[in-house]
């Protein structure tokens, strides 16, 4: 059976940034999971919940946080799954709280982290990781990079002519 992502956030403020992963895995038809667990407010279920990821068919966690953003780190405490971490942009700072954060684990203890509300590169990565042991979605990885590559043609062929035409 196919593997399941589990996107956790930190509080609901961040859903916003989190739809955007819940969207992209959607659109790869990879099955997944939301869930609101706080690693200062609910620890334990957040803890419980990273214990028993594997068994309960998760092959990858996103973890969505902004502020003293420790809830990545927590979960990765907890299970060997691959952990990817949203830092979120707060009130401060302009998210380089939440970014260092979440990328600065000790070693031994390594957490993925993508950028400042990288939500769709959060999502791509897991798709990447769940890619590597399902060749249908591998190919769907590759047909999104295509399309990339196409778009950016289709742009490059739109300037050339909009300057050519001056
Ligand atoms: C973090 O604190 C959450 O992930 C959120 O980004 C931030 C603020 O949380 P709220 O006060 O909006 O619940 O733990």
């Amino acid at each position: 059976m196919a593997k399941k992502v589990a996107i956790i956030m930190g509080s609901d403020s961040d859903r916003p940034i989190v739809q955007k992963a819940m969207d992209k895995l959607a659109g790869f038809g990879i099955p997944y999971e939301t869930h609101i667990f706080s690693a200062h407010r609910t620890p334990v279920q957040a803890a419980e919940f990273a214990k028993t990821a594997r068994e309960n068919g998760f092959g990858v966690l996103i973890a969505a946080a902004g502020m003293a953003a420790h809830l990545a780190g927590a979960l990765a405490a907890q299970t060997t799954l691959p952990i990817i971490g949203i830092p979120v942009k707060g009130p401060s700072f302009d998210g380089l709280d939440a970014l260092l954060s979440t990328v600065q684990m000790p070693s031994g203890m390594p957490v993925a982290t993508v950028a400042i509300n990288g939500a769709e590169n959060a999502a791509i990565l897991a798709a990447q990781i769940l890619a590597l042991s399902d060749d249908e979605l591998a190919q769907k990885l590759i047909a999104m990079r295509e399309d990339m590559t196409a778009a950016v043609l289709r742009k490059e062929a739109a300037l050339q002519e909009e300057l050519s035409a001056n």
